[in-house]
Formats: C-alpha cells, structure tokens, sequence
C-alpha cells in the first residue's frame, strides 16, 4: 500500500490540515502517517483559539521513524505554527527523501492578500526554505505573492501569475501549481511542471470562501499524484472535488468557519 506521511498542525475543531488529509487520503486507499506540529483548540479563523507548540516531538519522531527504517511515497507538508517548526520541516525533509519520493509543500500562511494571525513578516522566508526543498509547491496567490516578494493587488493576469510560478521555481523547487487562479468568472489553478509546461484548468468561480479548501485541494492532489496521476490530472481532480465540497456546504446553514463539508463527497475519491 502505497504511504503518505504529512507533517500540519491537529486543529482540533474546524475541518482543516491533519483532521481533512487523514479521511481524504485513507479514502484514496493510502497509508496516512502524521507528524503533528502543534495542537490548537481550532483553526486560526476562530477568535482566541489555543495552540500548543508540539515541535519538540518532531526530533524523537522522525528519529524512531529512522531507526524503524519507515519510507513514504510522498511527503506532504502543510500548516506549520513557526520559522522553527519550518527549519523542523526542512531536516525532516532531507531524512526522508529518497530521490524516488515525493515532496509537496502547501506553504499554508496566508490568504486573501494577509498573513493568518499569529505570523510574523519574516515568516514567508522561512516557509521559502521549506519550499526550497520540494518538487512541488502548492501556494494559493497570497502565499505566492508572499514568496516571491510580489506586492498584493487584488486583480492578477496570467502573464503576473506566471511570473510568480518562474520566481518560486527559482527558489528551487521543481515544480509549482497556484490556486485561486481565475480568468473573468472561472477560477482554478496556473502551473508550471518539472519539464516547464505551462497547466491550467479554471471553473466557474464559486460563490463562497471557506477555511480549509486548500488543505482539502492539497490532500487530494497528492493522493491523485501518489495514484499515478500526472500533475494536471490530479490538479483537475482535487478542483473538481473542492467546488464540490463547496457546493454541498453553501447548502447548510453552518458557520462558514466551519470548514467544507467534504465527507459526503468522499466516495467521489474511491
Ligand atoms: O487551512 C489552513 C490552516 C491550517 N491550520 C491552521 C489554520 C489554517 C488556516 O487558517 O489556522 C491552524
């Protein structure tokens, strides 16, 4: 069977990083191994969440991992708490990368043109080292703009999107895919992959936001990649599922932050 492992934080309440990647790549029949960074009463979106930073476990972890002689098809980082958590990331990346494996960074950080509370300004540069080490990253176009140094402007065209995906290329990762992407009323995502094509693929724009789409969208575009799935393929896939996850949610009457209601869509995965 094929294994992921993701190193995120465990927000206990809200439908986001490890709580969506476990059921979302168990669904796509995958082995999910977890190295959680910090437990929060809920994700950041809640006003005067809690947060225990849990780094100091990430060293014993990966070390028995090491001594256990564990591998993965795929290591997939997500939200990390702190620059330390990132450097963290970056060793637990260089262990466990074999040159057959995969290595996805989700430099989850911002949104809507704003860091998310609690990062400070040079938290981007940390998370560009993270990314540094990874054949794919998967910013939305905040935490492109945040990695490149691009300033924030509300309205992108394809040529600045793409400019963004040949500066994060050149911070050494192999290969980038930026969601959020949108062309008039679509959205999607814009890529670039390891051979330099250029990958698109947009929807009509769904009419509302939700804490944890990305995480959602990351964890099935690597569980489609793990599959086999080429970059695009995998990228069509977890587009589709989001604005499904999206639709079936603008339904209920929840709180927005809440999360999508992915699991009634699970078996879309299968
Ligand atoms: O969905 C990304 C995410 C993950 N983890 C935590 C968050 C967020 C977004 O706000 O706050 C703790």
């Amino acid at each position: 069977m094929k294994r992921v492992v993701t190193l995120q934080d465990i927000s206990c309440f809200g439908r986001c990083s490890i709580t969506v990647a476990l059921p979302i790549l168990s669904a796509m029949g995958m082995e999910c191994a977890i190295l959680p960074t910090a437990v929060l009463s809920a994700h950041t979106m809640f006003p005067n969440y809690t947060c225990l930073d849990i780094s100091s476990q990430m060293e014993p972890i990966s070390r028995h991992w090491l001594e256990l002689g564990l591998d993965f098809d795929a290591i997939y980082t997500g939200y990390l708490a702190n620059e330390n958590q990132c450097g963290q990331a970056v060793t637990f990346i260089e262990r466990f990368r074999t040159g057959e494996n995969l290595v996805v960074v989700d430099p989850a950080m911002a949104d809507q043109g704003r860091l998310y509370p609690g990062f400070g300004p040079d938290f981007p540069q940390a998370m560009a080292k993270v990314c540094a080490c990874a054949d794919l990253v998967l910013p939305n176009l905040t935490e492109a703009a945040l990695l490149t140094g691009t300033p924030w402007q509300e309205q992108w065209s394809r040529a600045q999107v793409r400019a963004m995906l040949e500066k994060l290329l050149a911070l050494g990762c192999k290969a980038a895919m930026i969601t959020g992407y949108g062309e008039g009323e679509d959205t999607g995502f814009l890529a670039l992959d390891r051979d330099g094509r250029e990958l698109s693929y947009c929807h009509p724009l769904l009419p509302r936001n939700y804490p944890g789409t990305g995480d959602v969208f990351s964890a099935v575009l690597v569980g489609g990649l793990v599959r086999g799935l080429s970059l695009r393929d995998a990228g069509v896939l977890a587009s589709d599922f989001v604005a499904d996850c999206i639709a079936a949610t603008a339904a209920d009457p929840q709180g927005p932050n809440y999360g999508v209601e992915f699991e009634g869509q699970l078996g879309k995965l299968r």
